[in-house]
């Protein structure tokens, strides 16, 4: 059987049914994870344990046969990585102690630091199914920096864009400091076995004009660059969260290979400009998966209307929520193969 994510982002053909996996796909939702993510202690750990961040990423795909699988991890090994202190709080979320400067971060261990993390992705490549596609991933360098600069995750990310006025040497430095963090990691995730990689701007939509140029176009095609400059042909997609009109420009002037949008706009003001060398991904709201139904079968069948005439990879707009029943997810997945 072939791997029909790795071979949508690498042939022109559109293949039939939609090939399917979700942001957030292992997590809160399903009762198995929170089982394992208890043995590990908090979750921290658990991104740290190989065994048991391979089993929470197979989970999903024993349960649903997703087309893809996204390994266990989270955006914020790399701040953890770069010696900044990081911490995750039940219930509430990530917890960092604030920077200002890149004096206070280090490169020199990142590559001992992610050991346990490359061991993950070995595994699952030993493991996954063979028609499975292993994307790896990490956080781009705005929103990784939003998370370092504030402390924690903010509404407005008010903190980095004050750093960014007040001192933009020590905000540019900070970021320098990421893309090289992120194209090393990324590399050696593809030597351990990623087949795709996902680069996850969740905070771009509150970059405007020439800020987003600057700081969400820039930093994600330096990585890119960075990656194709090491003789790295994996394809990348990228997800440049709320970017809204900038989408299109986003897609083109970093050169990814497939484009992940939000569910905030219409599917069809994106795609219309969107060169058909760039698969499109994503766009249900995660919302429609808590209640599920004819209304969630209706968003389904939009999108695949939408997406008729080009390559489309099925996925939401953001993360699934903890408060997703699995048996919705179970629903949408042989909905969306019905149609095949
Ligand atoms: O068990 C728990 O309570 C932890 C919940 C959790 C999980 C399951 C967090 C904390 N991170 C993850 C895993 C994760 N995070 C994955 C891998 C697994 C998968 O997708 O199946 C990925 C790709 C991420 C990426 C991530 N982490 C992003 C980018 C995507 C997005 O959601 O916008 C961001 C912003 C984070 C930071 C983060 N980690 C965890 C939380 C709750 C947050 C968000 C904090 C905030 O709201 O600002």
């Amino acid at each position: 059987m072939q791997k029909t994510i790795l071979s949508v982002l690498n042939n022109s053909e559109k293949p039939k049914p939609l090939p399917i996996w979700l942001m957030r796909q292992a997590g809160r939702y399903l009762p198995e994870y929170k089982e394992v993510r208890k043995q590990a202690g908090n979750f921290l750990n658990l991104c740290y344990m190989p065994e048991l961040a391979c089993e929470v990423t197979l989970q999903p795909i024993r349960k649903y046969a997703f087309d893809a699988s996204i390994l266990f991890a989270d955006i914020l090994l790399i701040p953890d990585a770069l010696g900044q202190k990081v911490w995750f709080v039940e219930g509430e979320g990530p917890r960092l102690e604030p920077i200002s400067s890149p004096d206070e971060l280090t490169l020199d261990n990142l590559s001992q630091h992610m050991k346990p993390v490359y061991k993950t992705v070995s595994l699952l490549s030993e493991r996954l199914p063979k028609e499975t596609t292993l994307i790896g991933f990490a956080g781009s360098p705005w929103t990784v920096a939003t998370y370092m600069i504030a402390g924690r995750g903010t509404p407005d990310q008010a903190p980095a864009h004050a750093l960014k006025h007040i001192d933009i040497d020590a905000f540019q430095g900070i970021m320098d400091v990421i893309v090289e963090a992120t194209i090393n990691y990324l590399a050696a995730q593809v030597e351990h076995g990623a087949e795709v990689l996902q680069l996850f701007d969740s905070w771009a939509g509150s970059l405007d004009g020439d800020d987003f140029d600057r700081f969400c176009i820039a930093p994600n095609k330096a990585i890119i660059n960075g990656l194709r400059t090491k003789g790295i042909t994996t394809p990348i997609i990228g997800f440049p969260r709320g970017a809204k009109n900038r989408y299109v420009d986003f897609a083109v002037e970093t050169g990814v290979q497939a484009l992940s949008i939000d569910q905030d706009i219409a599917l069809s003001s994106v795609i219309t400009d969107l060169p058909d060398t760039v698969v499109s991904q994503g766009n249900l709201d995660p919302l429609c998966l808590i209640d599920g139904g004819q209304e969630m079968f209706s968003k389904i069948d939009e999108i695949i209307e939408a997406t008729k005439d080009r390559r489309h990879i099925f996925n939401l707009g953001h993360g699934i929520t903890q408060y997703t029943p699995p048996q919705n997810v179970s629903a949408m997945v042989n909905y969306i193969r019905s149609k095949g």
